[in-house]
C-alpha cells in the first residue's frame, strides 16, 4: 500500500512538473483493494483493470522502473511508452489493461475466461477491477449475463468509490446496492470494506477460492473511497471538504500501521525502514524513466498492424 501511495505522490507532482502528459488518474485511498485482491491469485491468472490501476500493476509484479517510464512515455515503459498512465499491460504478467473507456474491461474479462474454458485450462481464475460507474453501463449487464450464463471463472471486483467522475452515486444509480444488481444474474455478491486491507484479502481468498473451484462467477463490492480528485483535471467541486476528511480517518495504511503497532508486529525503526526502502524505489525509477528513450518516429507505425511474413 505504501509502495503505491508513494508511487503516486511522485507521479502528481512529476505531472505539475510537466514530466508526465496526457491524463492521470490516483488510487491514493484505495490502496487496500489492489492489496488485499491481487495477492490472492496465482501467476496464471489473469487480471484486467481500469485506468486508475497504478496499484494493481504494481502489487501483480509490473516492475515500478518499467511504470514509470511508461508514465514518461519511454520505449523502457511496460507499454513501450504507448500507453501511458491508462493503458499500462504486461502480457508476461497476465496484467490486460489498463482499460480508458469505462466498462470496456468487463468483455476483456469475459473473454479471457472463456478462452480459458476452451482450451480447457480449468483452474484459473480471472479478475475485473472497475468502478461503480461501469455498474450503470449496458456493458456490465452484458457481461454480468454471460459470465452466469456460461458459469465462467471470473471475479468481478467493484471498486465503488461513491463517485463517477463528478456524479455521486445516489445521483446515476437507481439502486444504489449494487450488490442487488450482480444478484439479478444468480451471482453470489459480498459486500467488503474496502478501507481494511485484512478484510479485503480474507473475502477475496474465500471469493478465489470459489471460483477457481469451479463455483462460477463471484461480485465482491469493495467499499472504498478515493482522496484525490477524479483525475488531475479535475477541480472536484461536488464534494464536501469533510466527506474527505471523514474517510481519511480510516485510512487503509494509517490503521493497518496502528493495529500491527498495538499487536506488537510494527515499531518506529521497521516502519522508518519501509519509508526508506520505498522513497529509494521511487528515486530509482523516476531516474531510470528519466534516462529512457522517447520512440523514434521512423517507428511510429510499427504494432499498429500484425506484421505478415510470408
Ligand atoms: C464508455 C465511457 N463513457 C464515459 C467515459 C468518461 N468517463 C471517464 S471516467 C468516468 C467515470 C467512471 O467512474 P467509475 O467507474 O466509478 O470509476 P472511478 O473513476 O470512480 O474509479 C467517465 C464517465 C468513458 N471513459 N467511457
Amino acid at each position: 500500500m505504501l509502495r503505491i501511495r508513494r508511487f503516486e505522490e511522485k507521479c502528481a507532482e512529476l505531472y505539475s512538473a510537466g514530466k508526465i502528459r496526457g491524463f492521470l488518474h490516483l488510487y491514493i485511498g484505495e490502496e487496500a483493494v489492489a492489496t488485499g485482491v491481487l495477492p490472492e491469485l496465482g501467476p496464471d491468472d489473469a487480471v484486467v483493470a481500469t485506468y486508475r490501476e497504478h496499484g494493481h500493476a504494481l502489487v501483480r509484479g509490473v516492475p515500478m522502473r518499467s511504470l514509470m517510464a511508461e508514465m514518461f512515455g519511454k520505449v523502457e515503459g511496460c507499454s513501450h511508452g504507448r500507453g501511458g498512465s491508462m493503458h499500462l499491460f504486461d502480457v508476461s504478467r497476465r496484467f490486460y489493461g489498463g482499460q480508458a473507456i469505462v466498462g470496456a474491461g468487463l468483455p476483456t474479462a469475459i473473454g479471457l475466461a472463456l478462452a480459458d474454458r476452451m482450451l480447457g485450462r480449468t483452474g484459473r481464475v480471472t479478475a475485473c477491477f472497475f468502478g461503480d460507474g461501469a455498474v450503470a453501463e449496458g456493458v456490465f449487464h452484458e457481461s454480468a449475463n454471460l459470465a452466469a450464463l456460461w458459469h465462467l471463472p471470473v471475479l468481478l471486483c467493484c471498486e465503488n468509490n461513491r463517485y463517477a467522475m463528478g456524479t455521486a452515486i445516489e445521483r446515476y444509480e437507481s439502486q444504489t446496492d449494487l450488490c442487488l444488481k450482480a444478484a439479478a444474474y444468480e451471482i453470489p455478491a459480498w459486500p467488503v470494506d474496502g478501507m481494511d486491507v485484512l478484510a479485503v484479502r480474507d473475502v477475496a481468498r474465500r471469493a478465489v477460492e470459489a471460483v477457481r473451484g469451479g463455483g462460477g462467477p463471484l461480485f465482491l463490492e469493495l467499499q472504498t473511497y478515493r482522496y484525490r480528485a477524479h483525475s488531475m483535471y479535475d477541480p472536484d467541486r461536488y464534494r464536501d471538504r469533510a466527506e474527505i476528511e471523514r474517510w481519511k480517518q480510516r485510512d487503509p495504511i494509517a490503521t493497518l500501521a496502528a493495529s500491527l503497532r498495538e499487536r506488537g508486529v510494527l515499531d518506529d525503526t521497521a516502519q522508518r525502514a519501509m519509508e526508506d526502502d520505498v522513497a529509494t524505489e521511487v528515486a530509482d525509477a523516476v531516474e531510470y524513466a528519466e534516462a529512457g528513450h522517447l520512440e523514434p518516429v521512423d517507428e511510429l507505425t510499427r504494432w499498429v498492424h500484425s506484421e505478415v511474413t510470408a
